[in-house]
């Protein structure tokens, strides 16, 4: 049970050139499960003469090498959790021991296997979970990234049961045996580590289309569901062509086999996984049409099979060398994905999601317990590093690099990585050299970024002396120390500026006291520097626009001018952030003195809110989100230390009705006049007016009046998104519409993705833990499945604050109870909900105590390697 290091790295002696996987399934054996595995060995360090192969929970049958029995073998059980194994072989007897074949036949767990790791039952199929460590229970092998060996696969299996068998790569051959049972083998032409293996046996529902590649290619495209769900795929399939034209366009990269499959499965632990050729997905980021799934999860569809879709460049045929580097596939391919959708849909809409992912949830990791750099130096347990670090942090690591050196340098760099490393398993320093190279620009003090955990602060400090005509611009970056680490030093900042006037038009061609231009673009190298700007009139300096870094900005400056920026800037994002800013100001206010809503600054934050709303038809994604006055759960991520969750609370609510009762009205006109939507397409204009219709009808409905509009919003419907809008607001303004959930079961009873959403929303606006737990009782709840659990208590940990932050504890204890549960099967899972109560360094004192007491009380407890790395950093 010791964490490793980073530095621990060591190149393998052997490498395992082609792998040879025959899956016997057959549910009547005394062994249901066994596999027979020949592996191709080729040694790489002279005169070692033993090697050591990964296993867990298996059983070995035999083991021979050069067909011959093998008994230089010691198979042995490693202390800790699971059954963690080594079988190690020697070779010493052999005669050439360059270049032999070893051949494994092991039983493994199938049926009872509940982790959702490896190969294991998800309902009636079978599929296979390996990234990170899953394949060692699958058979022993050399479990680690580094490890690339040809794979070809033979599944054997009952025909009924398991009409579809499928593995990697291509088809080569399959047909019937004798007792119903059939088989197909596979083989995949690239060479993959044990992390990309897949394989799913079943009988599923398919959708079948091709793609045409740019150099005339045809590719057969599948998507597999649960049969009777495949009517929901279209749109997965369509994202997945969009994706792969995409990919040629942007990138220049084409896809490689002859087909490429997706397959849904219900138990799953994340979102999806990006198999080489065969994309296995939680159902929850795949099946979903316009009467069964909202916007936002269609745009996640979207987004996710676009994500699993570019790995096969950015992960598959450049792999990393070892798990620590799990930035360079995934925050590059996350700055892929998101640069997709920002083409596909709205560039500064997607830019807003991003921040607030990185706002909302980054910032807090990287100030917690569990703070890490994007590429961590010590890891327990592998799952915990599948974090918004490695991945968001890590995207907005790439983009700065994006935004140094251009997209024309950026494009060139990716080639070079390719020509460089294509069939390679490499590190993120090979990545930023490939970026370097190409483009000339040297990216040696941004490298740190890699290393260096926390959020930077960058305080920003003007000063207008109008006799010189100068305004004096200081940037100054502070690198707090983390739980993790306690040294920082000063990191590369690229900053985008933009100057506005008095009235809130942009300023252009500034120059510096020494004639310089004033770069749009200013670079901070050091912790400190200062610009003097020749200017007449006092300026109003937006800088870190569009989040050019993942920073924190401090800057002083009025509520007056902060309303200035969120009603005029030229800019949606500035005002976004100006909004932010501004909503948070209203809290601390709020919180500091109650009588604050009567105050003329409060006049004036009513007054933007007016602004946006007279300005909303112009752009409705985006001014939905403006519109949204900060909930308690986002807010929470803004505060350093002493947040009280119930105050804060009571500030929403008072502010909210402040809003309501101001702005009831014109939002009320404004939902009439606005266009109307028309039949249902799934488009940002279409999507970005369904959800101002939402805002402006919580608003409007704030006080109980106008139910009838919410009640026709669910009548009136043609989609999924207006019927859960119209719940959920019923819910947030209690509105007693009872006989929209009556119809809402009538229609939705059988579809379990349908009914998550709208457990979340009772989970959101639960009224006491009681009516939470009520939840479970649910006909489609399975207190074993993630989705089902994770539709409750997430939202419920993290929105309902009146519940969940409940002086008796109970909330928080509630939370506990489901880690204890859950990680007696699933230690992914129960990891995942720890999170929840990491956010207790920032809570007052009282509820800092609370978690304490119950984190305490976790830690004596028998506990998975997961939650207990999260629990001892947390009470470090
Ligand atoms: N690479 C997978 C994540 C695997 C998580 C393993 N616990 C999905 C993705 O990032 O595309
Ligand atoms: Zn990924």
């Amino acid at each position: 049970n010791k964490p490793l290091l980073r530095s621990d790295y060591r190149p393998l002696d052997f490498k395992i050139l082609t792998t040879e996987l025959d899956f016997n399934f057959d549910e009547n054996l005394a062994n249901p499960f066994t596999v027979t595995s020949k592996l191709h060995f080729q040694r790489l360090t002279s005169g070692v003469t033993s090697f050591t192969l990964d296993g867990q929970d298996l059983e070995l049958l035999s083991l021979k090498v050069n067909g011959t029995d093998w008994q230089d073998y010691q198979l042995e059980d490693l202390p800790g959790e699971g059954k963690f194994q080594n079988l190690t072989i020697d070779i010493s007897k052999l005669d050439n021991q360059d270049d032999f074949v070893v051949e494994i036949v092991n039983t493994l767990e199938v049926a009872n296997n509940k982790l959702l790791s490896g190969i294991y039952k998800a309902g009636e199929h079978i599929c296979s979970q390996c990234e990170s460590k899953g394949f060692r229970l699958i058979t022993f092998y050399f479990d680690r990234p580094d490890n690339l060996s040809v794979f070809t696969v033979k599944i054997t299996a009952d025909k009924t049961k398991y009409p579809y068998l499928l593995s990697n790569g291509n088809f080569v051959e399959g047909s019937e045996l004798d007792n119903g049972k059939h088989f197909a083998v596979w083989h995949d032409p690239f060479p993959k580590p044990s992390y990309l293996f897949a394989l799913v046996a079943g009988e599923f529902d398919v959708l079948e289309d091709h793609f045409i590649t740019k150099s005339g290619r045809k590719v057969d495209l599948k998507i597999f569901a649960e049969v009777g769900r495949g009517e929901q795929l279209h749109f997965a399939m369509s994202s997945l062509k969009r994706s792969m034209k995409w990919d040629e366009d942007r990138f220049g990269l084409e896809y490689d086999l002859d087909l490429f499959m997706i397959v849904a499965v219900s138990f799953f632990n994340m979102g999806a996984m990006e198999n080489k050729g065969l994309n296995i997905f939680n159902e929850s980021a795949l099946i979903g049409s316009k009467d069964t799934a909202t916007d936002a999860r269609l745009k996640r569809i979207d987004k996710v099979v676009a994500h699993e879709y570019f790995h096969n460049w950015t992960g598959d045929r450049v792999t990393c060398r070892d798990w620590f580097q799990l930035t360079l596939k995934e925050g590059l391919t996350v700055f892929r994905d998101q640069e997709f959708t920002s083409d596909t849909f709205d560039r500064t809409l997607e830019r807003i999601e991003s921040v607030e992912i990185m706002q909302n949830y980054q910032f807090d990791e990287d100030s917690g317990p569990t703070s890490h750099p994007i590429r961590p130096e010590k890891v327990l347990s592998q799952d915990n590093f599948y974090t918004v670090t490695v991945y968001d942090k890590g995207s907005e690591v790439i983009r700065m690099i994006h935004t140094l050196i251009g997209e024309e340098n950026f494009q060139k760099g990716m080639k070079l990585y390719f020509e460089r490393h294509d069939g390679q398993a490499v590190t993120c320093d090979d990545f930023v050299a490939a970026m370097a190279d190409a483009s000339g620009y040297n990216l040696d003090k941004f490298k740190l970024w890699y290393s260096q955990s926390g959020t930077p602060n960058l305080k920003v400090e003007q000063q207008f002396e109008a006799e010189r005509g100068v305004l004096t611009l200081t940037f100054t970056q502070v690198n707090n120390p983390t739980n993790d680490q306690k040294e920082k030093q000063p990191l590369v900042l690229p900053l985008r500026t933009l100057f506005l006037d008095q009235e809130g038009s942009p300023v252009v061609n500034l120059k510096t006291t020494s004639g310089e231009k004033v770069e749009e673009l200013i670079v901070l190298e050091s912790d400190k520097l200062v610009l003097e700007v020749v200017t007449a009139k006092p300026l109003v300096v937006v800088t870190n626009l569009d989040f050019s870094a993942p920073i924190k900005v401090e800057q002083d400056r009025s509520f007056a001018e902060l309303a200035l920026v969120a009603s005029k800037a030229p800019n949606e994002y500035a005002r976004y952030q100006a909004v932010q800013d501004l909503n948070y100001q209203v809290y601390l206010k709020t919180l500091a003195d109650a009588s604050f809503v009567e105050s003329q600054e409060f006049a004036l934050f009513l007054d933007v809110y007016k602004d946006l709303l007279d300005q909303a038809v112009v752009n409705p994604a985006v001014y939905a989100i403006l519109l949204r006055f900060t909930s308690p759960a986002n807010v929470a991520a803004r505060f350093k230390a002493d947040l009280d969750p119930l105050a804060v609370l009571e500030v929403y609510k008072t502010v909210s009705q402040a809003l309501a009762k101001a702005h009831g009205d014109r939002a009320l006109a404004l939902f009439k006049q606005l266009p109307e939507v028309g039949a249902y397409e799934f488009n940002v204009t279409q999507a970005g007016l369904r959800d101002l219709k939402a805002v402006l009808l919580t608003l409007a409905t704030k006080e109980g009046q106008h139910k009838d509009l919410v009640a026709s919003l669910y009548e009136k419907a043609d989609n999924f998104t207006d019927r859960i809008n119209a719940l959920r607001i019923n819910l947030a303004n209690n509105l007693g519409l009872d006989s929209l959930e009556q119809d809402f079961f009538k229609r939705y009873a059988d579809e379990v993705l349908v009914l998550d959403a709208y457990q979340s929303v009772r989970a959101t606006f639960a009224n006491s833990l009681a009516e939470v737990k009520e939840l479970t009782k649910l006909h489609s709840y399975d207190a074993q499945n993630p989705n089902r659990v994770r539709a409750i208590m997430t939202p419920f940990a993290m929105h309902n604050f009146a519940v969940m932050y409940n002086k008796d504890a109970s909330g928080i204890k509630y939370v506990v109870e489901e880690v204890l549960r859950t990680d007696k099967f699933n230690p992914q899972l129960s990891s995942n909900l720890v999170n929840l109560l990491l956010k207790f360094f920032k809570l007052t004192a009282e509820y800092r105590n609370l978690i304490l007491n119950e984190l305490s009380f976790l830690q004596s407890q028998t506990l998975s390697n997961n939650v207990k790395e999260k629990v001892d950093s947390a009470l470090e």
